[in-house]
């Protein structure tokens, strides 16, 4: 499949200037699962298509990743797929459930861990790399477009617990108790997200961003031992096949959902902007990274959506004021809820823009 690298220039240059640290005219915004069911014509779509269908479809999959950009003026559009496509690809059932999420009817066992296709596994997901590809050509640029991964964490834990869970107990005993099989897993799964990134760059994602949403559910030692080597391992393995393929380095982003314990660490790990949940305070991030030259991406409550106009319009101000407007870029702690109003949106995004920065 040829890759028409013939981009149109990009516009909105603000996301990507802030994740650089360089100076911006106005705070960039956008939002986690900002194509979603919180958008009545997703949910139209959605009546049409199944969920990975419209993943699998290059033009499917841009015209969901469009909605959003149509609707408000968010400052980075971000490619419609799942953190779970790499398990499909390495040969797991995923089955999306209306109202229950993602389903791996049988889960990964210690037995079934040596029958994973680690084979042309990236192959296999170069219809992401199509839709990135179509999608930066019809986003005009106007804004850049991300690209993403879960991390090799939150992916092993979908994976084990066959779905969500409540305390990943099972994925965690994995770590306690089978810690050699615990790495092998990891190492597969890093070996795959470096190259799926590298690939999804090369088809023109411009930013991308690790999801580590399953970080809270570990401590400072686990988090040192099973994720931060292979999330320092992802940064410096991306950039250096970019080198050598030639490819212009992108800013990478590493939001680890609930890992407020080990934040220095993350600093280290590579990436220029990091993102934070709603639990912790601006000025405890802003005061642990002092000088650390990165970025900070975050961090309002999804549910603060729900709150009045006059409400939600002090509660972003607030944040502004408090994170400041160097190295920052505004998003929610977690991504948006099916039922969040989606009048709500487009005052965080007035509220951002007007900000004196
Ligand atoms: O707009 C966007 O952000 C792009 C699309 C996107 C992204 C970035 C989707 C579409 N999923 C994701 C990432 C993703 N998927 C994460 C990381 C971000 C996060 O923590 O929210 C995770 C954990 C998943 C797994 C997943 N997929 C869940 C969570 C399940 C659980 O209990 O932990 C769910 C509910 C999904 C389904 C899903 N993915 C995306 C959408 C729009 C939906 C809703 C399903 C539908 O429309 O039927």
């Amino acid at each position: 499949m040829s890759i028409n690298k013939d981009f149109p220039l990009l516009k909105n240059e603000r996301l990507l200037k802030a994740a650089r640290g360089e100076k911006v005219d106005k705070l960039p915004v956008w939002i986690m699962r900002q194509a979603g069911r919180y958008l009545p014509e997703f949910r139209e779509y959605r009546k049409q298509h199944d969920f990975f269908e419209i993943c699998n479809n290059p033009e499917y999959a841009c015209e969901v990743t469009l909605m959003p950009i149509r609707r408000y003026e968010l400052d980075a559009a971000i490619i419609f797929s799942d953190i779970l496509v790499i398990p499909q690809a390495l040969g797991l059932d995923v089955e999306m459930r209306p109202g229950v999420g993602p389903v791996l009817p049988e889960p990964l066992t210690l037995e079934t861990l040596s029958n994973l296709n680690t084979k042309g596994t990236v192959k296999k997901l170069e219809y992401v790399g199509q839709a990135i590809n179509l999608t930066r050509h019809k986003l005009e640029g106007n804004v850049p477009l991300f690209g993403f991964t879960g991390a090799p964490w939150t992916l092993m834990g979908y994976m084990i617990e066959g779905g969500g869970s409540k305390t990943y107990s099972k994925a965690k005993k994995w770590l306690y108790a089978h810690p050699q099989k615990s790495h092998e897993l990891l190492e597969i799964l890093t070996q795959v997200i470096i190259d799926y990134l590298v690939m999804q760059i090369e088809y023109g994602a411009q930013i991308v961003q690790v999801f580590d949403s399953n970080a809270e559910y570990l401590n400072k030692n686990l988090y040192s031992i099973f994720c931060l080597p292979y999330l320092k391992k992802i940064s410096l393995e991306v950039r250096k096949k970019l080198r050598e393929k030639k490819l212009e380095e992108v800013p990478m982003v590493l939001f680890a959902k609930g890992g407020w314990y080990c934040l220095e660490e993350q600093a280290e790990l590579g990436y220029e902007v990091l993102g934070v949940d709603w639990t912790v305070e601006p000025k405890y991030v802003r005061n642990i990274l002092k000088n650390k030259n990165i970025t900070i991406q975050g961090n309002l409550d999804p549910c603060a959506l729900y709150s009045s106009k006059s409400d939600l319009n002090s509660q972003v101000e607030k944040m502004l004021n408090e994170f400041g407007s160097d190295r920052y870029i505004v998003n929610l702690g977690h991504g948006i809820y099916p039922d969040a109003p989606i009048d709500s949106l487009k005052t965080v995004v007035d509220v951002v823009h007007s900000f004196e920065v």
